[in-house]
């Protein structure tokens, strides 16, 4: 997409719904055959709740106060606001308010809470420390000069004082030392377009309206669009191609399924814009150096003039075509009839779910995080979250050649909206709200994180005999959070079961970013008139810092091998057969590791100082509960050494302080001398019983196909994690839930229904009452800081255009 953010007033969709009218929905009470013969864990059940008639609609958590204060937690308003007058008060930044500033002005780009050191988060959390001290994270966009840069600051400690604040370049989270400073190219995004790419537009005007029926001079009368690469090429001064869109022709988001084919490439090097030069045309495949040479050939007997790509109802996504059977009577849905079975602290983003417990974070960059996962009251994860997305693109021509978007640069946490009640997350669902900072100014997402149980609808334990059934519930609890960057929207789904289990999900929807179709056959399907489905790779990298039983860890693996053994009793026979073979993850020279074929090698995070009764290691394993990929380029010629942790499935390294993301989102800014190159995390440390981290690749191989009009589907665009106990317990913890029962059916006529304990649902529904109000969504509410302003909130929601 476009390095430009614009601002949008929420639109909000006056689409009415009206709800069947069932007068009385009231469920009978629960027909059960022996009611007599049922036993409640061995001794018989006397009591049976009668229905109340209360309602089971719209359950908050049940409350809680978070064992600990979060250190994790964003800055406070008043924080933030403090921070900011700090700032302005300091002469030597020269900065300039971001409503006032042009591109040669400096600006606070972001004033958030500099997550706090592992070293000192534990010593608070497991020792007698006390709170870490906290800190902002401060990026400047220093633009008052030639050679414009980000500086990343460390501001504090917090509360802001006069004596003891200071500020310092932030160096120690990254591998390439600059004293905080990275170069941006991108600090010229409004001359660019006002005096470049409209004015070689505007060159080839009568070209554009000819072949396109459309001009873009950034007048509001346009009606095409133009953008292209990202990152910019960086091997001789900064190059970069755009291509020219349809607009779409209505509020639906359809622009990226209207490529038109004409490509143009720009020196762009430094901030005048009269020393920037066009540097040739492209239009079906054939390259033409200058403008009069593209005009010549385009003017000349037998130039080809292809197809465009038009708005219409096949990019919209309102619902088209015949309605399938039944489809107009209400969906089955679920409710929570006990109202809810968690406890929240939506002041300290705790949350609590049967014998887990977790805190949350949230930022710009990287949205929900999740910190100190507890299982029964042992810590088994210290930080739980999202690094950076990678989408690769691929194509003949040069824009899709030369996208990767890392788009953590456009941010995560920025566009984790509103989250849509009974779509996004069940009717029943409860929700907390996330803040950032934009241009002075903390935005509130208002229900942006929902947490929910449900039942997976298949049981998570059951066995048949001649005489008995056994079935246990499968009942999950969810944390989820939906962030739309530009095109695509990406749902991070954190699922945690009653087997010990964690499932991390991500899937993705929205619209593709496709190419124009002449001579794009090797990569990807035509899939409308003049459209390709553009192969791109996604690749989304996660933190997981394991501490299982403490911090000394270590990375084993097991792997199924085919072996020929001869055995005492094998008659002196060679018997073909299979056996494990075990090894340990030693030091980070073996710490770059892939799923294997045909998924012989299991890889378990064990604490091998923590022996079970039997000996062996308590431990997790993980493992891919959906496909995962990594990335197929080798050493893109777009990233170069931007995005290292792609490369691998997994990868294992020592924790420290000063490595605590692998990722940044100025990375693209400078790739070959990036402010963090994973690859410099791998330096031979020793993995043994030591504090490690997991950084792990969800994605897919992504190759749309006509199904992906007018937008993916999360169904299928689907990755995911597994971290499941291993030899962590006894046995399988699933059997301390009552949500099971046993049948006992021999003998024909006589039967047992057995139940352990689980009270009956007393609630009514009233299914109205249970369905959100969708008038409700509002979008984000902003509260200024600087001047701030806390009494006047006002609503206003950013979007990547
Ligand atoms: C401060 O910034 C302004 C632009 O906002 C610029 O004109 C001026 O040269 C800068 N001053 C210094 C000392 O860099
Ligand atoms: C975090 O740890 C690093 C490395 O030891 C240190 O340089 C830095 O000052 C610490 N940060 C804070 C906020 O204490
Ligand atoms: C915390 O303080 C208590 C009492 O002063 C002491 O017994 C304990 O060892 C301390 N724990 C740690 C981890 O320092
Ligand atoms: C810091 O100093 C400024 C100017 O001298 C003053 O206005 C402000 O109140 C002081 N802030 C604190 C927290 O003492
Ligand atoms: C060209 O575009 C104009 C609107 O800009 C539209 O009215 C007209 O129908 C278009 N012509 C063709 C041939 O598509
Ligand atoms: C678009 O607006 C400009 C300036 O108002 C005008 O000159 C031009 O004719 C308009 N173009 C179309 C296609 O209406
Ligand atoms: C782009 O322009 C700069 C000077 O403005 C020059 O040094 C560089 O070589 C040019 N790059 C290419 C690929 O032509
Ligand atoms: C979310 O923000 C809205 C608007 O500021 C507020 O009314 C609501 O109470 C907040 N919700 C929670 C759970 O804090
Ligand atoms: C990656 O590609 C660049 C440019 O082609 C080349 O200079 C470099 O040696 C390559 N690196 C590796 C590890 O292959
Ligand atoms: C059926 O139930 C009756 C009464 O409890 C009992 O006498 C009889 O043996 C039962 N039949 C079988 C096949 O168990
Ligand atoms: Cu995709």
């Amino acid at each position: 997409m476009k390095h430009t953010v614009s601002f949008l007033s929420l639109w909000l969709a006056s689409i009415f719904v009206i709800f069947p009218q069932f007068t009385d929905a009231r469920p009978q009470p629960k027909s059960i055959a022996f009611r007599n013969g049922r036993q409640k864990n061995g001794y018989h059940s006397g009591t049976k709740r009668q229905l109340s008639g209360a309602s089971c609609a719209a359950p908050a958590a049940q409350s809680i106060s978070a064992p600990d204060i979060n250190p994790w937690a964003s800055l406070s308003d008043d924080e933030a606001a403090s921070v900011l007058k700090w700032l302005f008060g300091q002469p030597t930044l020269n900065l300039t308010a971001t409503a006032d500033a042009g591109e040669w002005d400096n600006t606070v780009l972001l004033v958030e809470l500099m997550e706090p050191n592992k070293t000192d988060v534990i010593s608070y959390l497991d020792g007698n420390g006390t709170a870490p001290s906290r800190y902002a994270h401060v990026v400047l966009d220093h633009r008052a000069s030639v050679d414009p840069y980000y500086q990343d600051l460390l501001v504090g400690p917090l509360p802001v004082s006069n004596v003891t604040t200071r500020m310092q370049p932030l160096t120690y989270p990254y591998t390439r030392q600059t004293e905080g400073k990275i170069r941006n190219l991108d600090a010229d995004s409004n001359t660019l377009y006002s005096e470049w790419l409209y004015k070689v537009s505007a060159s080839i005007l009568d070209i554009t309206l000819d072949l396109f029926n459309g001009s873009v001079l950034g007048l509001d009368n346009d009606t095409l669009d133009v953008w292209g690469i990202d990152p910019l090429w960086q091997y001789d001064g900064v190059i970069r191609w755009d291509t020219f869109w349809s607009l779409p022709t209505t509020e639906m988001d359809s622009g990226t399924l209207l490529p038109l084919g004409l490509f143009f490439k720009s020196n762009v090097t430094g901030r005048d814009p009269s020393k920037w030069t066009l540097d040739g045309w492209l239009y079906n495949d054939i390259f033409y150096a200058t403008t009069d040479e593209f005009r010549t050939a385009y003017y000349s007997p037998g130039f080809e003039k292809l197809p465009m790509n038009i708005d219409g109802e096949w990019a919209w996504t309102d619902q088209a075509g015949d309605i399938p059977p039944l489809d107009t009577n209400f969906p089955p849905m679920s409710v929570a009839p006990s109202g809810s079975r968690y406890f929240a602290d939506p002041e300290q983003k705790y949350v609590k779910w049967m014998d887990f417990e977790f805190y949350i974070s949230f930022s710009r960059d990287t949205g929900m995080h999740l910190h100190d996962i507890r299982y029964k009251g042992e810590r088994i994860i210290y930080e739980l979250g999202l690094q950076e997305a990678l989408a690769h693109y691929a194509g003949n021509d040069p824009v899709q050649s030369g996208t990767a978007y890392l788009d953590t640069y456009y941010g995560f946490g920025t566009y984790a909206f509103e989250l849509v009640k009974g779509y996004d997350c069940p009717s029943h669902a409860t929700y907390m709200n996330t803040t950032f900072y934009t241009a002075e100014t903390t935005h509130t997402h208002i229900d942006s994180i929902c947490l929910f149980e449900v039942d997976s609808n298949y049981p998570i334990q059951r066995h048949s005999t001649s005489a008995y059934v056994s079935a246990t519930k499968n009942i999950f609890f969810t944390v989820r959070t939906v962030c739309t960057v530009g095109n695509y929207d990406y749902m991070f789904s954190y699922e945690f079961h009653m087997d010990g289990s964690i499932n991390v999900n991500v899937r993705a929807s929205g619209y593709i970013q496709s190419a124009f179709f002449a001579k794009n056959g090797d990569y990807g399907y035509q899939i409308h008139d003049a459209l390709s489905g553009s192969m791109h790779d996604h690749v989304l990298n996660f933190k997981i810092d394991f501490d299982i039983l403490g911090t000394a860890n270590t990375m084993t693996t097991s792997t199924n091998v085919p072996v020929s053994e001869v055995y005492p009793w094998s008659d002196g026979q060679t018997r073909n057969t299979m056996k494990l073979q075990r090894t340990q993850i030693t030091n980070e020279d073996e710490g770059k590791l892939d799923w294997t074929s045909n998924g012989a090698t299991q890889y378990i995070i064990q604490n091998l100082d923590q022996l079970n009764e039997y000996g062996n290691p308590r431990g997790y394993r993980i493992l891919p509960s959906s496909p995962t990929i990594h990335v197929t380029i080798e050493n893109s010629s777009n990233l170069v050494n931007a995005a290292q942790w792609a490369t691998h499935d997994i990868f294992v390294t020592r924790q420290h302080d000063t490595e605590p993301r692998s990722a940044y989102p100025y990375n693209t800014q400078d790739v070959a001398n990036p402010a963090i190159n994973f690859n410099d995390f791998f330096d031979g440390e020793s993995l043994l019983q030591e504090d490690i981290v997991v950084w792990f690749n969800l994605g897919m191989h992504h190759v749309p196909h006509t199904g992906d009009l007018p937008n993916t589907v999360f169904s299928t665009a689907h990755s995911g994690l597994q971290i499941m106990p291993l030899n962590y317990l006894p046995r399988d913890p699933s059997r301390e839930t009552v949500n099971q029962v046993r049948i006992q059916y021999a003998g024909g006529n006589t039967s047992q229904v057995v139940e352990f304990g689980q009270q009956e649902p007393t609630c009514s529904i009233d299914v109205e009452s249970v369905q959100p109000d969708l008038e409700k969504y509002v979008g984000d509410v902003v509260i200024r800081k600087f001047p701030y302003d806390p009494n006047n909130p006002y609503f206003e929601t950013d979007s990547i255009e």
